[in-house]
């Protein structure tokens, strides 16, 4: 069994595929992330937020290299590597461990990485923002050997407009943008401060157009940590107005948060972080994706963040339960598998009869199901039901937990085989309490 477990850990580790709900990224801490849509695959390119090995940076960001994600679906992620470490670019403090907020877009038939770091000679401060690039969205990057003149600055962002005309955004004593020239390594105007933002800190801009209007986005301290606000303008330079709130403040208390908005098939989805595998330090963050929507006035809904996240599950795959996209308001709590390490994922704890849980979106096929598998673990034995719910809701399956204290993997056959898309319910129906690891079918 053991040498089963270390089989299935190296081929997931050598190919990199990670499925997940919220975080995405499963495998390391992600922040930060920019996501783009390249040759029709959504790529994430996120910091990359390590445990300090230097003393000076323990309680603060750390970050050495920079990883790119890639996804047809939003929730299986590929890990395609690194694509740039502090160590080989030219201007760069080698050990500086301050490759902060990236960016990538496409033009001319190149692919353009933006990063802020601390260029050499500088000691632990200031940053400048340099780029590399690339003939393809995962690499391998070429750093220029000087960061962009004219920008001292973190979290670079790039609009490339319909015109064809670039400009780049970037945060450190305000808001300011700058046109770039074609080459996209230089500036073409004088860099000038975004007006029409409200007072307060704020980084981390990111700016779209979408229907005409330009979307000036940013992570902004109103009140005790970032949230996610937005202007809109009819200029990529501005004057902006500003609209509102995209997303409110941390819930779990993680003070920053930095994000992008694309599009991907037809929806528009925002991609931000929390410190989901690091609760006790919130500089080591996990990426996250929920979907948006526009108002028809072009004004942005509010993003509430979730667990269940975006896309599809398939059913069978590993449905992690404590992903839910609704719960009952008791008797019902989350916890980690294991503490000392988080990344091992979450369980579903279940301790009072009737309370339950939704997943939605689980994509049944058309193949009728015939087993429920289960890894669950209970004290003094007990029973879930699964349900689909909606008008034709029925019971799927029930599976009974033997009271050994234990993990295990059980099956039991499914009753009613549901078939195309469906909102799972899981139940609990017997008297004592059940913690769920994941449940699948096959
Ligand atoms: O990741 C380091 C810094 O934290 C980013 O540059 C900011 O936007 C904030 O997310």
């Amino acid at each position: 069994m053991k040498k089963l477990f270390l089989l299935l850990a190296t081929a997931a580790a050598t190919t990199g595929m990670l499925q997940a709900q919220n975080p995405v990224i499963r495998n390391q801490f992600s922040a930060d992330p920019t996501a783009r849509v390249f040759n029709g695959k959504v790529y994430i390119y996120p910091s990359h937020d390590i445990p300090s090995p230097v003393k000076h940076l323990k309680e603060w960001f750390c970050m050495a290299d920079y990883h790119v994600f890639t996804s047809t679906n939003l929730t299986h992620w590929t890990d395609l590597g690194v694509i740039l470490s502090q160590n080989e670019i030219p201007w760069v403090q080698p050990d500086s461990y301050s490759m902060w907020a990236p960016e990538c877009v496409y033009k001319n038939e190149k692919y353009y990485f933006y990063f802020p770091s601390t260029p050499k000679g500088e000691g632990r401060r200031g940053f400048n923002i340099g780029v590399a690039t690339a003939d393809n969205p995962e690499g391998p990057f070429t750093p220029e050997a000087e960061p962009i003149k004219g920008i001292s600055g973190i979290d670079p962002c790039v609009l490339v407009d319909t015109d064809g005309e670039a400009y780049i955004y970037w945060s450190g004593r305000g808001m300011s943008v700058a046109k770039l020239k074609p080459n996209m390594k230089e500036l073409a105007s004088e860099p000038i401060q975004v007006q029409g933002l409200p007072e307060g800190f704020k980084e981390g801009p990111y700016v779209f157009k979408r229907n005409g209007k330009y979307y000036f986005t940013f992570p902004w301290v109103q009140d005790k940590t970032e949230n996610l606000a937005y202007a809109m303008g009819d200029s990529p330079m501005g004057p902006f107005t500003f609209k509102g709130i995209i997303m409110d403040e941390s819930p779990v208390g993680c003070w920053t948060n930095h994000h992008s908005i694309t599009e991907y098939n037809g929806q528009w989805y925002l991609f931000y972080h929390h410190n989901d595998y690091s609760p006790n330090f919130d500089k080591n963050r996990s990426v996250r994706i929920d979907s948006l929507f526009f108002n028809t006035d072009g004004t942005i809904k509010k993003v509430k963040p979730t667990l269940r996240g975006v896309g599809m599950t398939d059913a069978h795959s590993k449905i992690q339960l404590d992903r839910y996209s609704a719960i009952s308001p008791y008797g019902v709590s989350i916890d980690y598998l294991d503490p000392t390490d988080t990344f091992q994922g979450w369980q579903i704890l279940f301790h009072r009869t009737d309370t339950w849980a939704v997943y939605n979106n689980v994509d049944f096929g058309t193949a009728p199901v015939k087993q429920l598998k289960a890894r669950v673990r209970s004290e003094k034995g007990g029973t879930i039901t699964l349900q689909t719910i909606g008008d034709k809701g029925v019971t799927i399956a029930v599976l009974s937990v033997k009271p050994t204290g234990q993990w295990a993997e059980i099956s039991t056959s499914v009753r009613n085989a549901p078939k195309g898309v469906q909102s799972l319910k899981t139940i609990l129906t017997g008297e004592h309490p059940v913690a769920v690891d994941w449940i699948s079918f096959e």
